[in-house]
């Protein structure tokens, strides 16, 4: 698509149920699959504590940066549809256990807050599982008023501990 003006997104990926890795490793594989999204970076593995929702294993969490050609809706599309791919159950317990779950956490510059999609992500600085991993692939991250997040980043809730590189 060269010429076209291409965004920039980062999606945020995490697994609580069976081969946890394995599952976010294919989230990121399917990510760069699909049509108008290519994954530019991934950062590392991290095992982190669940935040919220009721008691249950830690989580595997990664962040993914994307370039892609599709409207904020559509990523959003596609992340949904990875998630039914990969065996995601629609009705589920909020913050509870599942196979994978892909989060839109920054859209270029842009501020949305319509029903099912708001960017920057609400709770991106409070969750370290988010942060560290963003960090680690762009350290100079900002939101789009400009504060940068490496300021924030002990602002978070929850343990992160890095499991392996991607
Ligand atoms: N996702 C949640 C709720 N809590 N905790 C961790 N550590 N990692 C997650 O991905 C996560 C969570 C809701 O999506
Ligand atoms: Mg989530
Ligand atoms: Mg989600």
């Amino acid at each position: 698509m060269s010429g076209d003006a291409m965004s920039k997104a980062y999606i945020g990926i995490g697994s609580n149920v069976g081969d946890r890795a394995s599952f976010c490793r294919r989230a990121v594989a399917a990510l760069d699959e699909a049509a108008g999204v290519s994954v530019e970076k991934a950062s590392s593995l991290y095992e982190t504590t669940p935040v919220g929702g009721p008691p249950q294993r830690s989580f595997v969490n990664l962040v993914a940066r994307v370039s892609t050609g599709l409207a904020p809706q559509d990523l959003l599309g596609t992340c949904k549809v990875i998630e039914r791919r990969l065996g995601r159950e629609a009705s589920e317990i909020r913050w509870g256990p599942r196979v994978i779950d892909l989060d839109v956490l920054l859209y270029d510059d842009e501020k949305i807050n319509e029903p099912g999609l708001e960017i920057p992500h609400p709770r991106l600085v409070q969750r370290r599982f988010v942060m560290v991993p963003l960090l680690e692939i762009d350290p100079g991250a900002s939101d789009p008023w400009g504060a940068r997040y490496a300021d924030w980043v002990d602002e978070g809730e929850g343990e992160v501990r890095l499991l392996e590189p991607f």
